[in-house]
């Protein structure tokens, strides 16, 4: 099944995934959880656009912060094209991210981002099973200064609502770009911006994405 792509380099002609072509898996398929306005969402309502999923709470200090600044930064520099990438945060700590939690939160990245919560521990485990994701409650001092150790990586699906990469941490999210960018000219991409970012989201005016070719 899987292989993983190596980055290129900035003048490298051949685009390529810093991620795990996870195409075709029979798990992380779709989900059905409330957003925080209590309508339930799915994969399938997303087409035309890629969608990109992460895992995580709002009380993480750097993995989450980092990956959503990250995401909200690449969907800016895709311009026009930054509308069809779509950022869901799936709460592993729905105890403490209530709705009104989330909202604030994902609205400080980029108020498109949609947050999911699932509204039991049964749905999380199963959702997290589905999902091969990874949580667990890390007792703090007090019962409510606890942390989630949690999966950083993220599920990225194409236009059809089909799911393609998996992406741990930063690189999950130039990922998301490239597939984007598919089929867009990039020349004008704001390289002076962010060095790796840049080189994917060049790379992909030069050819298809090479997980977008389909393999055999
Ligand atoms: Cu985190």
């Amino acid at each position: 099944m899987a292989g993983v792509a190596v980055l290129p380099g900035c003048f490298d002609n051949k685009p390529s995934f810093v991620s795990i072509d996870v195409t075709g898996a029979d798990y992380a398929r779709d989900f059905k959880l409330p957003d925080a306005n209590g309508r339930e969402r799915s994969i399938g309502e997303f087409a035309g656009k890629v969608v990109v999923v992460f895992f995580g709470y709002t009380q993480c200090p750097d993995v989450c912060p980092t990956t959503m600044n990250e995401l909200a930064e690449i969907r800016k520099l895709l311009g026009k094209d930054g509308e069809r990438l779509q950022g869901i945060f799936v709460t592993v700590d729905p105890q403490r991210d209530t709705p009104e939690v989330l909202k604030a939160y994902l609205g400080n990245f980029d108020p498109s981002f949609i947050a999911l919560r699932p509204t039991s521990p049964e749905q999380l485990a199963a959702l997290a099973k589905d999902f091969k994701i990874y949580y667990k409650r890390v007792e703090g001092r007090t019962e409510t200064s606890y942390t989630m150790d949690h999966s950083a990586g993220s599920y990225v699906y194409d236009t059809k609502g089909q799911l393609r990469l998996f992406t741990r941490r930063h690189p999950a999210v130039a990922q998301a770009g490239l597939l984007t960018a598919e089929n867009t000219t990039p020349a004008a991409a704001p390289c002076e911006a962010s060095a790796g970012v840049c080189c994917r989201l060049v790379a992909t005016g030069l050819e298809p994405p090479v997980a977008l070719r389909g393999q055999a």
